[in-house]
């Protein structure tokens, strides 16, 4: 395997690259480079070092399936084309991928414009805005909402133990926002004050729950204690196919020693990475295609990764 893609999956097992959507883009340029470089002599060896780069890569945080989605689709696209007599060269083949993974990461960015602005609508005047762990989704609404001269005030929470919150807190103060990080404890006391909740979510599965960072659902049940809207920031790849048939999101369970690095003789230690939050304390998805409840986001993303149920 290339060294570029090995420095990749490096990267986001080590959390230097993290977040769903910058996980699935860096995922899709590593292959798309890996393409570039390629020493294949013919256009069935390069599609299939595609696949097993597309394999290694999708291995690398399994809770991920916009990463997945989108380096299926890539697989699924070299290996048309490999069969397809058009392609009579590997340089051929090389150019197409090229131009196929251009195009998918630029409908990737138009789609996420579009969700920004869904989302900075949905934030009312004078809001107080919960968030947990680092989204870009989440940030890219509320940056939205600023650029719509709107006024509110961001609480986000730290996310220990690999405080992501930070990283929230910084974007959002360099976007000129007011925003306040609170030790994650508090997610009760200012739920108290909050007008809407707005979380990214990794996957959401067909029956509309979501995966998320772990605190999330802590985060929506006291929501609807509160009467507080809840929404997750979620483009339609974030769906996960493997639902379909009720198999479950495999929940990330990270190294021990990010909790605790020794630990006194006897102490266990659980890590999650992720947690499912119950698709009736969501009011709605922000995606790329407008605001939707939970219960249609599983047609909407059928729709656009182009899964058919009956054949
Ligand atoms: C990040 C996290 C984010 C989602 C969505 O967890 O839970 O809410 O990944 O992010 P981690 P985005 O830091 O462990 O990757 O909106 O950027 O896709």
């Amino acid at each position: 395997m290339q060294a570029s893609v090995r420095a990749t999956i490096r990267d986001i097992k080590s959390l230097k690259i993290q977040g769903a959507r910058n996980v699935a883009k860096s995922a899709i340029e590593a292959l798309a480079q890996s393409i570039r470089q390629s020493k294949a002599k013919t256009p069935a060896s390069l599609k299939k070092e595609l696949a097993a780069t597309a394999d290694a890569l999708a291995q690398s945080r399994p809770t991920e399936p916009m990463m997945r989605n989108l380096l299926e689709e890539a697989v699924r696209f070299a290996d048309a084309l490999a069969k397809s007599k058009d392609v009579k060269s590997v340089s051929d083949l090389k150019k197409m991928i090229a131009a196929h993974e251009a195009e998918v990461l630029g409908n990737v960015q138009e789609g996420a414009k579009r969700l920004a602005e869904y989302g900075g609508k949905l934030i009312p005047d004078d809001a107080l805005v919960l968030t947990h762990c680092h989204s870009s989704t989440s940030t890219s609404c509320m940056i939205a909402a600023k650029k719509m001269r709107k006024k509110f005030s961001v609480v986000c929470f730290e996310t220990r133990p690999r405080w992501q919150g930070r990283k929230t807190a910084t974007e959002l103060a360099k976007a000129g926002i007011d925003v306040t990080i609170s030790v994650d404890g508090g997610m009760n006391l200012f739920m108290k004050k909050a007008d809407i909740v707005i979380v990214g979510a990794d996957s959401v599965t067909s029956r509309g729950d979501l995966i998320n960072k772990i605190g999330t659902s802590t985060l929506a049940h006291i929501a609807r204690m509160n009467d507080v809207s809840f929404y997750s920031a979620a483009e339609l790849y974030k769906y996960s196919p493997m639902t379909i048939f009720g198999t479950r999101e495999k929940i990330e369970e990270r190294d021990p020693r990010e909790v605790w690095e020794k630990p006194p003789k006897g102490v266990k230690i659980r890590n999650p990475a992720f947690e499912a939050t119950a698709a009736k304390y969501i009011s709605g998805y922000i995606t790329e295609s407008g605001v939707v409840p939970p219960q249609s986001f599983f047609a909407m993303a059928t729709g656009k990764l182009g899964i058919k149920l009956y054949e």
